[in-house]
């Protein structure tokens, strides 16, 4: 066994996006690529000797070979333990919840969520800190300002560990435990939820569920919990084996990439509740028989629902959604007195909310929601989340969300996302956006009169800490918005996201197809910042 101290070259793209480093899988495997990443966050941790540190992901390709490097070079850099998912197997939030339990100064968790994988397909690196959240930013840029300048990295010379089993390793004077990937947080899912509840309304035989985890990996923990512990029928859970390459699919819980899920549950003999989730555990999606809950509204359900599920009980401290998350959630925390928090897109913003307890729950409107169980969003906590509230109502998942929509209004929402657009173009849009912002407010577009137009800018209550340029914001008087953003998780060119809202309280409205709720804003959209024009599309590449 052998300490090697490797001389390297910086490269000058390992700037962090919304969610750690993330590039294609030919791009890690350039020589240095991966180690100088690590080693510069590795550089960016305080006091690591004889720590711990957690490492797992999403089992896609280079998955394995990434682990086996990170643990060598643990075992150079000072680390006194690591805690490796066998197989190499955790989930994002899983990864959260070993890393509290454990008191560890962080974790690495490799994946690239929902971006597809394969040999040619795309990785990525996420470096969670000892809260078992998202590094906030000023860590990020850290790490990225060490990898302008690394020139060396340590390595230990030693045999790979054996990933395929539970046990206890050394590598030179480091403790290696390989661990069972689920069992933390199985426990933590049933201190949260009444499982006996749920096991009844899934032997009772009037209720059948599908889970979708798309190849990924809540294969394991759907298996485990949902078939396993709460008693759903063997073959509940669909493409429940982790595959390197997803099965070719996108790992991403919407309607178009579910589409396996999506004819089930909009088929003939629909099953009653239906769920999929992404690349690395942390998103979800909820159907109902014949029935589409957006994200947005599945926050506020689940919030207004809350004191149903034994976790919480007590009630919420407050909640907390991402700006562009639709205005639904802020309804019901009005209605229960309690603080609606809006920060920038990405859950490393919600962290200091959770740790200081002004925030229970969180949501983005791209399928993530969670609470202050862990640090990060958590596709089956909302699966397990949404059980609850259904075997103690009764009701279906349609009547729940209309009566919702009836007591609150309904916030009509969609997204539309224009991918790998050139990216100099897409810097244009925004930027021609911009300059109109001035003469925005007052100006009628349509029937609606613009309230204000700016560039969000978040200043954190906890710490102070300011981000700003996070995405461009058309208000309209009557409670409507429009939002444009470019997104910071892509690989390839740019990704244009557009966020369009709009509010009806009347209930006999309710019954829209959202893309003519909000057709107006689809053109206002359309003529302030020439999407067609600058994108050289004709129409989004995804619309949820
Ligand atoms: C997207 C989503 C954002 C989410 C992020 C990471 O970011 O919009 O809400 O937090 O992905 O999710 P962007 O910058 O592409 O819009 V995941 O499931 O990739 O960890
Ligand atoms: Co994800």
């Amino acid at each position: 066994m052998n300490l090697k101290t490797v001389s390297t070259q910086p490269f000058s793209d390992q700037k962090p996006g919304t969610s750690g480093l993330r590039k294609s899988v030919p791009d890690f495997q350039k020589p240095h690529y991966l180690e100088n990443f690590i080693q510069s966050i590795f550089d960016s941790i305080d006091s690591k000797d004889g720590s711990t540190l957690v490492v797992g992901g999403d089992g896609r390709y280079y998955n394995r070979q990434a682990i086996q490097t990170i643990l060598k070079m643990a075992a150079a850099n000072g680390f006194g333990r690591v805690l490796v998912g066998c197989d190499g197997i955790l989930s994002t939030p899983a990864a959260s919840c070993v890393i509290r339990e454990n008191q560890a100064i962080g974790g690495i968790i490799l994946s690239a969520s929902h971006n597809p994988g394969g040999p040619e397909g795309d990785f990525g690196v996420k470096f969670n800190t000892s809260n078992g959240g998202p590094a906030p930013e000023k860590v990020t840029d850290a790490i990225y300002a060490r990898s302008k300048e690394i020139n060396e990295y340590k390595i230990l010379e030693a045999a790979d560990i054996n990933l395929d089993r539970v046990g206890s390793f050394k590598l030179g004077t480091m403790d290696v435990e390989v661990i069972n990937s689920v069992d933390s947080y199985a426990k933590l899912m049933e201190s949260l939820f009444d499982f006996p509840r749920i096991r009844e309304l899934f032997t009772s035989g009037n209720f059948r569920m599908c889970m979708d985890s798309m190849h990924a990996v809540t294969g394991p923990y759907a298996h485990e919990i949902l078939e396993g512990r709460l008693g759903a029928p063997e073959g509940t859970v669909m493409n429940g084996k982790p595959l390197e390459d997803f099965g070719g699919g996108h790992p991403d819980p919407n309607l178009v990439y579910a589409h396996d899920l999506v004819e089930i549950l909009f088929g003939s003999d629909a099953p009653d509740f239906g769920a999929a989730s992404d690349g690395d555990g942390d998103r979800n999606m909820i159907l109902g028989r014949n029935f589409f809950v957006t994200p947005s509204d599945s926050l506020a359900v689940l919030t207004a629902n809350a004191t149903l599920v034994p976790g919480y009980k007590n009630g919420l401290s407050g909640v907390a959604r991402s700006m562009p998350t639709s205005q639904a959630v802020d309804r019901v925390a009005q209605r229960l007195g309690i603080d609606c928090y809006e920060t920038p897109t990405g859950w490393k913003f919600f962290g200091n909310l959770l740790d200081a307890d002004k925030a229970t729950l969180c949501g983005e409107e791209s399928f993530g929601t969670g609470s202050n169980h862990v640090r990060e969003k958590d596709g089956l906590w909302a699966v397990f989340f949404w059980l609850n509230v259904l075997a103690v109502r009764g009701d279906s998942v349609e009547e729940i969300v209309k009566e919702h929509w009836k007591t609150y209004g309904r916030n009509y929402y969609s997204r539309h996302d224009y991918e790998e657009v050139d990216k100099e173009r897409a810097m244009d849009l925004m930027a021609h956006l911009r300059s109109q912002f001035p003469t925005l407010p007052g100006q009628k577009l349509g029937n609606y009169e613009v309230e204000y137009a700016d560039d969000f800018s978040y200043s954190d209550p906890v710490d102070g800490s300011i981000s700003e340029n996070q995405g461009l914001r058309i208000g309209f008087t009557d409670g409507s918005r429009i939002v444009f953003r470019l997104s910071g998780t892509g690989t390839k060119g740019a990704t244009l996201r557009i966020y369009l809202e709009s509010y009806e309280p009347d209930s006999s409205k309710h019954d829209l197809d959202p893309q003519e709720a909000l057709a107006p804003f689809i053109e206002i959209a359309e003529k302030i910042a020439q999407i067609r024009q600058f994108t050289e599309r004709n129409e989004p590449t995804v619309i949820t």
